[in-house]
């Protein structure tokens, strides 16, 4: 983890702690006046576009709840989404009403979509606890007070709920036995009881915990640096299939066709997920397209198309029964090359490794794409539900060889006692988590971020 940036480095030794409260309580006052004016000037230019589109246009209704790009005069609107760019509201507009794939036809009317995004619009909630947790994280990150965003904040915030439930049996345990005094081998093994009931699983947690009984065997290790030292590692530990892959953060290339296929069991939040990144990828400034290719069930595709609407996001389907999902994946693919599309979101059906035809589909859906857009840049994302835990993902890893996984989307963070899956998934399945879902909402969705996962994680508060 590089920490080189940290402007406030809470974890600086040197510093009393009562310094550092005041150096994280300063930044997080700074950062909170930045966003309110940033909020503001937001609202007047805003009530500014709705009164020049109303006078252009009056008779546009679909427009209003579209989401808008928030911040584009913010530097770092790049780091808080998935992409680059940035989008205007007309642009979003345009989207939205454009020409609509269905069951392989082409719908040019310019109906209204229905789109409830903006209800999740995130706003500047109270300067609290939350707020200044949040802002010490980011400050950490090596971010500047006037560079975050709304964005950044109310993530952090529901990410820190969405963990609250395994960090209760997890960090509460851990801090009662930490105490003031300094780590004893006792505290490291009640350490290893505690990661394995979070699902962090044996192998990730024997990894850590041999490191930690390595540097205690060496000197005396305080409580404070006991804990950013297993901070440390966890990071670390979860960082490696990501620096394995040579790619920080998956961002769509631009000027290409990237095709992500979301895979995995029965009810994880596959099309979920699809839905939520179909927003994240239009807010970010790409054109993305969805390919409903869960032909299994009949209510899929409503399912979909209800996710495409909410965010402008065209689904090409085909609705007749028995339909091949290759066959889908084959018009999308026409359909995204023709339009320009530079995202091709991929829904598939739920599937047990134990179904053999089913894994076989899936592969041929792949072998259509390899043949139809070989230049495409084609991810293949194992959806994991961290309420299964180990078992979810022991499943899940059976997908490995049929589906060529290149990473792992861990859902349902909320409501689960079980973060510490993350681990698993990093020590065992080797493979890169790529982003969180953290509650039902579009923007319950984040690109995954170690650092922030596991301070999340390990949050006193
Ligand atoms: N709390 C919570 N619920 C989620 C999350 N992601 C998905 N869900 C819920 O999980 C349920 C199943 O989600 P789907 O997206 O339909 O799952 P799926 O994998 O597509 O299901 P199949 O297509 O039937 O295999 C729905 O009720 C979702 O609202 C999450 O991050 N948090
Ligand atoms: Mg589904």
């Amino acid at each position: 983890m590089d920490h080189q940036g940290l402007k406030v480095d809470v974890n600086d030794s040197s510093k009393n702690s009562g310094d550092q409260t005041e150096d994280s309580l300063e930044w997080a006052r700074k950062a909170y006046e930045a966003l309110k004016q940033q909020q503001q000037s937001q609202k007047t230019s805003e009530s500014l576009i709705d009164r020049s589109s109303t006078d252009l246009n009056s008779s546009t209704e679909d427009s209003a709840d579209v989401p808008l790009n928030q911040d584009e005069s913010l530097p770092d609107n790049e780091d808080r989404l998935i992409t680059a760019s940035s989008q205007t509201r007309s642009d979003v507009r345009e989207s939205a009403s454009s020409v609509k794939v269905v069951d392989g036809a082409l719908d040019s009317s310019t109906e209204s979509i229905e789109s409830d995004a903006s209800v999740d619009e995130p706003v500047l909630g109270d300067f609290d606890e939350t707020f200044t947790w949040s802002a010490e994280v980011l400050a950490a990150q090596g971010k500047e007070a006037e560079e975050i965003s709304i964005d950044d904040i109310d993530w952090l915030g529901r990410l820190r709920r969405g963990l609250e439930k395994t960090r209760k049996n997890f960090v509460a345990g851990l801090l009662e036995n930490l105490g003031d005094d300094p780590l004893t081998p006792e505290i490291l093994d009640d350490l290893e009881t505690l990661l394995l009931r979070a699902d962090a699983g044996v192998t990730a947690t024997d990894q850590v915990l041999d490191v930690l009984r390595r540097r205690l065997n060496e000197e005396v290790v305080g409580p404070e640096e006991g804990l950013r030292f297993l901070k440390e590692q966890l990071c670390n530990l979860i960082e490696n299939p990501i620096k394995e892959s040579g790619v920080d953060a998956l961002i769509p290339e631009k000027g290409r066709l990237n095709v992500w296929l979301l895979v995995g069991v029965n009810g994880v939040g596959k099309t979920t997920t699809l839905g939520k990144l179909a927003n994240l990828a239009v807010r970010s400034g790409y054109s993305p397209l969805i390919a409903a290719a869960d032909t299994f069930r009949a209510a899929a595709i409503d399912q979909v198309q209800i996710w495409g609407d909410r965010s402008g996001v065209q689904v090409v389907a085909n609705s007749s029964a028995n339909a091949d999902p290759a066959a889908v994946v084959f018009d999308a693919i026409g359909a995204a090359k023709s339009k320009n599309n530079d995202l091709l979101l991929v829904d598939t059906a739920g599937r047990l490794q134990t179904k053999h035809n089913l894994m076989e589909e899936l592969q041929k859906v792949r072998r259509i794409i390899d043949r139809l857009a070989p230049e495409a840049k084609v991810e293949s994302l194992l959806v994991l539900d961290a309420s299964q835990g180990q078992n979810g993902l022991r499943q899940a890893l059976a997908f490995g060889e049929a589906a060529a996984l290149t990473g792992v989307v861990i859902t349902k963070l909320d409501g689960s006692s079980r973060g510490g899956v993350a681990l698993a998934v990093a020590s065992e399945a080797k493979l890169p988590i790529r982003f969180i879902g953290a509650g039902e909402g579009i923007r319950d969705l984040r690109p995954f971020k170690s650092f922030e996962f596991v301070e999340a994680l390990l949050a006193k508060r």
